[in-house]
């Protein structure tokens, strides 16, 4: 049975394809023809058990547990990053809070937005998406965020925007993992706008007084705002992020041309309140004696609590026409593959240097049960530093470093 079970169930095809040792790569079930054949392979294992086992109520239970464990394995394990086609437009945007410009009719909305942590997770509570345009001169954002009790405190340009319930925008324009930024704007439009030269879990720390040139946000609010008398509906923002701005970090790329892809991300931070004495308070979590935790809900989602992993942000497609087919991974990313092998052997190090003081100089150090005989890794190490590299089908190499840095050579 069990052999039955091994034969028949089929891996992820990239993984197979790819020559790499499947331990290093983490499923993405994209492929329509993975979900065919497992579920043929379901479908057999059931009219098996069916003539095996005679007891209805066994054989119900059975069935459930295999059926569980298939879209566990389906689902479970995998957050692919979201595409999105951002449409080039020619009309002028005015920067005011309110989409009606024709530009934004033509506008795609995005999907709504989800638990930072994934699908898996309740769906957020009120409902948040978004659009981008872009033109010569600026990247323009707007965004809807549904909120029975719209309010905000903060009025100060750099503070810490998100102790407000606020939304938030990632960018990292050549999508190295290195030298990206993020925005936060509450609903009174205050901005909070810093650059990481690196992400946090790579040693990085936040550069606060780097501000975004020429930045424009405007923010409205369908209700009235610290007013808990009434029920809001929800606030919008509108943006203009100036190409100028992010020229040094998209080095010859910023406006982009039609066909190019960044990667970049959105999220929205929502705490729960209550009204105290007419006013909006933080719902205090009585164990704790602290607020609640924020809600994370976000465009892509990034698997874990946490907003500083570029490499799980989605992807932007600048175009003059949207394509009226959904875009894949692989067109967005044509080095997804290789990268998902090289986070995954970075993760390995970290865990190495943990437990040895040092970093593995080669692909058997980093995995002694000997499974693994890639000819296509490459490891160069010393005690503090490592660079990790694979080769494309089309003769790149495809690099991770001991900070993250994922670049194509
Ligand atoms: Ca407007
Ligand atoms: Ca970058
Ligand atoms: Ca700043």
């Amino acid at each position: 049975m069990l052999r039955f079970l091994f034969l028949t169930f089929r891996g992820p095809t990239d993984a197979r394809k790819s020559g790499y040792p499947e331990i290093f790569y983490r499923p993405r079930h994209e492929d329509i023809e993975t979900l065919r054949v497992n579920l043929q392979a379901i479908i057999t294992i059931i009219l098996f058990l069916q003539d095996k086992i005679p007891d209805m109520k066994n054989r119900t239970n059975l069935i459930l547990i295999i059926i569980c464990f298939w879209a566990s394995q389906l689902y479970g394990q995998s957050h692919p990053p979201k595409i999105y086609q951002s449409i080039k437009t020619n009309g002028k945007i005015n920067i005011d809070g309110f989409a009606n410009e024709a530009a934004w009719d033509r506008a795609l909305w995005s999907d709504d937005f989800v638990d930072i942590e994934g699908e898996a997770k309740p769906i957020p509570k009120y409902k948040t998406r978004m659009k981008i345009l872009w033109d010569e001169n600026a990247l323009y954002i707007f965004a809807q965020l549904e909120d029975p009790h719209v309010w905000a405190s903060i009025t100060e340009r750099d503070q810490v925007i998100f102790y407000d319930n606020d939304f938030e925008i990632f960018i990292d324009p050549d999508g190295d993992n290195h030298n990206y930024f993020e925005l936060e704007v509450n609903a009174f439009s205050t901005a909070f706008d810093l650059f990481m030269t690196m992400p946090y879990n790579a040693g990085g720390s936040a550069l606060i007084g780097w501000d975004i040139n020429g930045l424009e946000v405007a923010t409205q609010i369908t209700g009235s705002i610290n007013n808990p008398k009434d029920i809001d509906e929800r606030w919008t923002v509108e943006m203009a992020i100036p190409w100028q701005s992010m020229l040094a970090y998209a080095p010859g790329k910023s406006p982009p041309q039609n066909g190019d892809v960044w990667r970049i991300n959105f999220s929205r931070v929502q705490w729960q309140t209550e009204i105290v004495d007419g006013e909006y308070k933080k719902a205090i979590n009585p164990v704790t004696g602290k607020p609640f935790p924020e809600s994370n809900w976000v465009w892509s989602p990034q698997g874990v609590i946490d907003m500083h992993r570029p490499e799980t942000w989605g992807y932007i497609a600048f175009t003059d026409q949207p394509s009226e087919r959904e875009i894949t991974i692989l067109e967005a990313d044509p080095f997804f593959k290789e990268k998902q092998v090289l986070l995954a052997l970075y993760n390995k190090q970290k865990v190495f240097l943990k437990q040895n003081k040092r970093y593995a100089e080669s692909l058997y150090e980093l995995d002694k049960q000997g499974r693994n005989t890639a000819q296509n890794i490459f490891i160069e190490a010393t005690s503090k530093q490592f660079l990790i590299s694979t080769n494309t089908e089309n003769g790149n190499t495809v690099y991770i470093d001991h900070q993250k840095r994922i670049w194509l050579e």
